[in-house]
């Protein structure tokens, strides 16, 4: 019997629509009665709560580079040992609204950290945890922060200039490029209508739905 409890992940630039396709999957997930739970990072946790706090706000004294990646691994260790694995042990669906594929782009491609400095943080901390699948949604950085613009806040790590989300975004394409079988890239400049088609395609064939 096919086990159901897949870790789901959405990642992109901000503005790509992660937040609004989450739902979306919530949704089939409901429908098709398989057991769920949405999470975050960074974040998930109380304690990861509180780091997101740190990392996000704009008005905190100023975040150390190094603080900050060490930061985002803090918070996804609380988040890993305290929601993610329990959930997938007890059967349910975890769908994250982005992972450790975040700190390569962000904190990898976008601030300059050696790649395989991170991926050995990230060998400590997740120990065999792995996404089953990633929702990668692609859009030109220019697309996003226009969408984001009418919120009236960006918060720190939204204060970039574009060349910043335009590594991120190549550094997200490059990791797609050398795991095609986990990540399913999707032009999210599409209408929200046929972004989510090609969501419920690539679920359908990760729960064997017909
Ligand atoms: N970060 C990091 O640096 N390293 C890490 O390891 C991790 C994270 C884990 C967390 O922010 C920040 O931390 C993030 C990366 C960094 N910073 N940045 N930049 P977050 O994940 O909480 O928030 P975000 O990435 O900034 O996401 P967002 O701005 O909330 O965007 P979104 O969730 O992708 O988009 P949305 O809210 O669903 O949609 C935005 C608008 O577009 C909304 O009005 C929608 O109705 C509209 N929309 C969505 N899809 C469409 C389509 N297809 N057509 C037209 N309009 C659309």
């Amino acid at each position: 019997m096919l086990n159901k409890a897949k870790f789901i992940t959405i990642e992109g630039t901000e503005g790509v629509g992660k937040t609004t396709n989450i739902e979306f999957i919530l949704n089939y997930l409901n429908e098709n009665s398989i057991d769920s739970i949405v999470t975050r990072e960074p974040g998930g946790t109380e304690n990861a709560e509180k780091i997101r706090d740190i990392l996000l706000n704009p008005n905190n004294e100023q975040v150390p580079e190094i603080a900050e990646l060490l930061l985002f691994f803090s918070a996804r260790s609380f988040h890993v040992s305290n929601v993610i694995i329990p959930a997938l042990q007890n059967g349910k669906c975890v769908i994250c609204d982005r992972f450790t594929d975040a700190t390569i782009a962000y904190q990898g491609y976008g601030r300059g950290f050696d790649i395989s400095q991170i991926n050995m943080l990230s060998s400590w901390v997740l120990a065999d945890i792995k996404p089953d699948i990633t929702i990668l949604l692609d859009a030109p950085a220019d697309i996003g922060m226009q969408r984001t613009m009418n919120r009236g806040y960006r918060d720190r790590m939204e204060s970039e200039d574009i060349s910043f989300y335009e590594r991120v975004r190549k550094g997200y394409l490059n990791l797609a490029s050398e795991e095609p079988n986990r990540f399913q890239v999707i032009d999210s400049t599409q209408s929200l209508q046929k972004v989510q088609a090609d969501i419920k395609n690539h679920l359908d064939s990760l729960f064997q739905i017909a």
